[in-house]
């Protein structure tokens, strides 16, 4: 990620968790969460990205520690959730949003809160907006980053070679591990590599995904994030569970939560998108916009994807700001 000193001056300084606990899920599957900030303070669940990049120190540092009570949880299979995705045995059939829909409701009852904030970026975007659609009697506020809704169009921009007219180069680096004949499926055939017992196919695999998406998502390259989400475990996780639910497309019907807003419209919103987002590009947050008139729409004119784009930041912080008063 990017350094502290990036983000200093902009987001809240680093803190520790005070409560760290697994949640049991059922099906074999643990939840890493924990609880950092005012224990009795305004409640909100930080839905992290991917899906399987698990959350990081610094997502704590969106929310003023005075005033929330900030839970961050790794999503299954990912981060400090067990069993980790990079197994060799690794079984994702119990792993879909929906899954993922009901473990945030079972946290959200396991730790007593009636109503919280609900805040995610790019994947944690989708994630939201389903929890959302699913039981908005349960958030306060969202706050969306980088909207991501896993349309055909969508996975197609970013895994099928739209991106690729902007960074050819990258590119290479994404189709070097697909024999050629498989060129013309390659979410598909990224499944059968990074399925493939044999680590010599799914771990190469794997590093290329992730380097791919990595590279990318910053409107400047930034060494050090591709270096910490390539790192070979990690890696593995995040493109396993990624492609899984790519191949599945999100377990939504196509347009599924655009269409969906009307249920959430009377839930205080903002939306933080960057105009040179290449990851999750800017026509899905316009659409949600179009869908979400009410939600304020904020276009960070000099940024990519990542929450760690400082003007990304700021307005986040803005965000969760604004909520907390
Ligand atoms: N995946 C977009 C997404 O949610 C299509 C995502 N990509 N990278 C990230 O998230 C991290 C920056 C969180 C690793």
């Amino acid at each position: 990620m990017k350094t502290q000193t990036d983000l200093d001056g902009i987001l809240y300084a680093e803190i520790s968790p005070h409560r760290e606990d697994e949640l049991d899920v059922g099906d074999g599957q643990r939840v890493y969460w924990e609880e950092s900030g005012n224990p009795d303070g305004k409640p909100v669940i930080f839905l992290h990205g991917g899906p399987g990049a698990g959350t990081s120190p610094w997502h704590r540092r969106f929310f003023d520690p005075e005033r929330y009570r900030i839970v961050l949880m790794d999503q299954r299979g990912c981060g400090r959730s067990t069993p980790h995705m990079s197994a060799p045995e690794a079984d994702l059939q119990h792993n879909t949003t929906w899954h993922l829909v009901a473990d945030i409701e079972r946290l959200r009852r396991e730790l007593g809160i009636d109503t919280w904030q609900v805040f995610g970026g790019s994947w944690g975007s989708a994630l939201a907006l389903a929890y959302a659609e699913t039981h908005p009697e349960a958030v306060s506020e969202l706050v969306l980053r980088g909207v991501f809704t896993l349309r055909r169009h969508e996975l197609e921009w970013f895994y099928e070679g739209g991106a690729a007219a902007v960074f050819p180069d990258l590119w290479e680096g994404f189709l070097a591990p697909v024999p050629v004949a498989e060129r013309s499926h390659l979410i598909d055939a990224y499944h059968r590599l990074l399925f493939d017992p044999d680590p010599a196919v799914h771990v190469p695999a794997a590093v290329a995904w992730t380097t791919w998406e990595a590279s990318t998502l910053t409107l400047r390259p930034d060494p050090t994030l591709v270096e910490s989400m390539a790192e070979d475990a990690r890696a593995t996780a995040f493109a396993r569970i990624e492609n899984h639910f790519f191949v599945n497309r999100g377990w939504f019907e196509e347009d599924q939560l655009i269409r969906g807003v009307d249920a959430i419209r009377h839930i205080p919103t903002v939306i933080v998108q960057g105009r040179y987002d290449m990851c999750t590009p800017m026509m899905s947050a316009w659409d949600l916009h179009r869908a979400f008139p009410e939600a304020e729409f904020v276009v960070v004119d000099d940024a990519g994807h990542s929450a760690s784009e400082p003007g990304i930041a700021a307005a986040l912080r803005a965000a969760t700001d604004r909520f907390a008063a």
